[in-house]
């Protein structure tokens, strides 16, 4: 339903995790929303899950294809743009490097020259990542100051569309800025994600058995916050005055060893690690039930090293705020899987 004189938005990956939550928090806060999705998906559970899908109108484009962008820009002459569509599987970059390049880099490119075009006064933000920082800082703790240093094919894609964007903005005015996102997670997050394939296969555990879950290197550290903290703050960044870039992190630093040991507790297990490197398992100590083994398959070539962001000046400057702590997210994912496995939708 559309209502008149409201806002009107455009999100690109509305089927995703960020672009769900954002189409339900802009919906809240009366915009018309219209999402752009892949040709060819089907995938509309997390519009379903939020119970939106038909309160969106749904658009299907192709992100490689300037004429299909510039033609939904012209016609929807939208107030502001949410370029969340992405390759965002940070490991199958080293296998498909150029298709991550044509994703993320190419198909910025093409959105920022079809606003220049024919929407200069769309509002537009892009998702860029933390790990543009990559390898080799100085500090751990990571601000808008620190030099990217990307250390992985996803992050060189996503620091060059970041130079596109400063580019269109300095150079031809266009209100377009990046959030630099921390790791974002929550129930309807991908399953290819060390999250929720930890959540997912807890509840598989928990309520029909099988097989342990395998998963790759226990130490990595990230800094995890929760996906509708996140797009709140993307909301507020299209809301300012001036388009600025700025990081959106928690500040506080995980392992993966962390999140297994929480969602763990949260399905009801009391997990004990025992062993080290490739051979380190997670047992339930009343049981003896094999939770989690290692597997070298889910190493990366290169992992990023463990960094937190300091969110400072999007709360000074913006006022954003998180909600949301790693225990609360990891229990609601928990739960939200196994709800999924106890009536048997366990496709999504
Ligand atoms: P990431 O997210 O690459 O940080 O990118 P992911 O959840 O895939 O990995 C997080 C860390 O966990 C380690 N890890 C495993 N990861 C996966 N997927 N599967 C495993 O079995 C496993 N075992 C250990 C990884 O090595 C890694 O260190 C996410 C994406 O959302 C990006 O799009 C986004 O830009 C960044 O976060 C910020």
């Amino acid at each position: 339903m559309k209502i008149p004189n409201a806002p009107k938005v455009f999100i690109t990956g509305v089927t995703g995790q960020d672009g769900a939550h954002l189409a339900n928090l802009l919906l809240s806060k009366g915009y018309n929303v219209s999402g752009g999705f892949r040709r060819g998906t089907n995938k509309f559970w997390r519009l379903d899950y939020l119970g939106i899908t038909e309160k969106i109108t749904l658009i299907e484009f192709q992100l490689s294809e300037p004429q299909s962008i510039l033609a939904i820009l012209q016609e929807g002459q939208f107030d502001e743009i949410y370029h969340l569509a992405a390759e965002s599987f940070v490991a199958d970059s080293f296998k498909y490097p150029i298709v991550t390049l044509e994703a993320n880099t190419h198909a910025v490119c093409n959105m920022l020259e079809a606003a220049r075009l024919v929407s200069p006064n769309s509002r537009m933000f892009f998702a860029s990542s933390s790990e543009i920082y990559g390898s080799g800082q100085a500090s751990n703790i990571l601000s808008e100051m620190t030099p990217p240093n990307p250390s992985n094919p996803y992050a060189i894609s996503k620091l060059a569309a970041d130079h596109f964007v400063r580019l269109y903005r300095e150079t031809y005015g266009l209100f377009v800025c990046s959030g630099i996102l921390f790791n974002h997670e929550g129930p309807l997050r991908g399953r290819q994600f060390v999250t929720r394939k930890i959540t997912y296969n807890l509840a598989r555990l928990k309520i029909k058995g099988g097989e342990p879950l395998v998963l790759g290197n226990l130490n990595a550290g990230k800094d995890w916050g929760s996906a509708v903290d996140y797009v709140e703050a993307m909301r507020l960044m299209l809301s300012s005055d001036k388009a600025q870039d700025y990081i959106i992190a928690t500040g506080k630093l995980s392992t993966v060893r962390d999140l297994l040991k929480l969602g763990a507790m949260s399905a009801g297990f009391q997990p004990i690690f025992e062993g080290e490197g490739v051979n380190e398992i997670c047992k339930d100590v009343d049981t003896g039930l094999i939770i989690a083994e290692v597997s070298e398959r889910y190493f990366r070539p290169f992992d990023t090293p463990a960094m937190i962001g300091d969110s400072s000046k999007i709360e000074n400057e913006l006022g954003w705020r998180k909600n949301s702590n790693l225990e609360q997210m990891i229990s609601e994912m928990v739960s939200a899987d196994i709800n999924r496995w106890k009536i048997g939708d366990t496709n999504v």
